[in-house]
């Protein structure tokens, strides 16, 4: 295996240099947070009056959890640190349940962005050779406009395609020879199906790589889309407030996902007790960002669900891996008393190789129980006037999702291509039980 870096010093730096640089930022950010009103009211309160109060990283404790919630009350400027004329660009997550949160940067923030997300990108074996086709929305959604500087920042040449408009991605893979895209893993799935739909042959594109995330992806969902259409799919992982992609992305090696510690400190807490987990042990990923002035988050509770692997990689980045997002602390449903994560189902699913490539969630109220339908396109190899084989592969799935997650789903099947599909993240759950009421 050859491993490349885009800046071998960072990226290899020794850990107690790496832990200096943390120190030396995190003062920095708490300098940049007492700017803003939440944080000064935050901090004073716990007692830190300005950097001085922060010595070691131990001090990290001494500094409150920011939540969502704390990000929604503070809209529109209550986290902007610096003066309004210094920013250059803005950019909000969506916010399904109303207010949105708004992540304000400077040039220099925008610049180390950037730095982050080429790092990703060439530490894949990517680059000024590749054509880069980057299929996710641009927009106040960071994926694109995040992608898109850090592909030209390798020298690639970047096709912002967006996402959607299948038919038309496959002319511009075939017209521009592009080599390595980016989509979320649903839109990467629905794009095999619909090649094979339209009789695009594999041979007609050069794709060679994928990079894959925004929303959760097992691992054997990562390994169809790999066999499918022949390529490597490199999981990538990120979130609005900690700027976007460019957080923590896999390496070669693709056993975990290095997480950049010179631009976040990362904590994983146990979350009912907010109490940090033994290392290697599951619980929920804490954020500091400790590379952008203009909107400093301190110790922010991410909701994701994740473990620290415990041993260095062989690649030979000094920055820890994170296992695979295994799902949200607000994603678990409750089926009947049961909890359950969609990934477990994904998790079944997947392995299944006579299954599609999309799926659904359905739950619903039946008189006073939970019922929870599953809902999953068939594989080409099906055929769905063919009764004998379909039942079959129906009972097979119904009885493998019973002996993993201990519920007893109904599962329908359907033609390949007629679940809905998004043009953002996959809406996986369909949770119709408040209506019901
Ligand atoms: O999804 C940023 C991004 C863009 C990441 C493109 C990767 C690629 P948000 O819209 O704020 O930002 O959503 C962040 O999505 O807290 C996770 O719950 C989920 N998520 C993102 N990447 C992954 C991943 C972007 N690789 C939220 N695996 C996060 C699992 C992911 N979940």
């Amino acid at each position: 295996m050859t491993y490349q870096y885009w800046n071998p010093k960072m990226e290899t730096l020794p850990r107690p240099d790496l832990e200096a640089w943390q120190l030396r930022q995190l003062k920095n950010m708490v300098t940049y947070a007492l700017r803003t009103p939440f944080y000064k009211k935050r901090l004073t309160e716990a007692g830190i009056k300005s950097e001085d109060a922060i010595k070691s990283l131990k001090d990290l404790n001494r500094i409150p959890f920011t939540t969502k919630h704390d990000l929604r009350d503070g809209f529109p400027y209550g986290f902007l640190s610096i003066p309004r004329e210094e920013v250059i660009r803005l950019h909000a997550s969506s916010g399904t349940t109303g207010t949105p949160t708004t992540i304000y940067f400077n040039k220099e923030d925008i610049s180390r962005w950037t730095g982050f997300v080429a790092r990703c990108i060439y530490g894949t074996g990517c680059d000024k050779t590749d054509v880069f086709q980057n299929m996710i929305t641009y927009g106040l959604f960071t994926g694109g406009l995040g992608f898109h500087a850090g592909g030209e920042e390798v020298g690639m040449l970047v096709i912002p395609s967006g996402a959607g408009n299948t038919t038309r991605q496959f002319r511009l893979m075939q017209d521009f020879g592009t080599t390595v895209v980016h989509a979320t893993p649903s839109f990467l799935l629905h794009v095999e199906a619909k090649m094979r739909e339209e009789g695009v042959s594999r041979e007609s594109i050069k794709l060679r790589k994928a990079f894959a995330g925004a929303e959760p992806y097992s691992e054997d969902t990562r390994r169809r889309i790999e066999e499918l259409l022949h390529i490597d799919v490199y999981n990538s992982y990120g979130l609005s407030e900690m700027n976007g992609p460019g957080v923590a992305f896999e390496c070669p090696n693709k056993n975990g996902l290095h997480i950049w510690e010179d631009g976040y400190i990362a904590e994983i807490v146990n979350p009912d007790t907010l109490e940090p987990v033994p290392e290697g042990e599951t619980g929920e990923l804490v954020l500091t960002i400790l590379c952008r002035e203009a909107t400093p988050i301190l110790r922010y509770r991410t909701r994701d669900l994740s473990a620290f692997y415990p041993e260095p990689c062989s690649c030979g980045r000094t920055h820890r891996r994170l296992h695979r997002i295994t799902g949200r602390t607000d994603d678990m449903l409750i089926i009947n008393g049961v909890n359950l994560f969609p990934s477990q189902i994904e998790e079944v699913i997947m392995s299944i190789k006579e299954v599609g490539n999309n799926y659904l969630i359905v739950i619903e109220k039946e008189g006073v129980l939970d019922r929870i339908t599953v809902k999953t396109e068939v594989g080409p190899t099906i055929f769905m006037d063919d009764a004998r084989p379909l039942n079959a592969l129906k009972e097979r799935i119904r009885k493998t999702l019973q002996a993993s997650i201990t519920i007893n789903p109904r599962v329908e099947l359907h033609e390949s291509g007629s679940l809905p599909i998004s043009e953002g993240k996959a809406k996986r759950v369909q949770d119709n039980r408040s209506q019901d009421i």
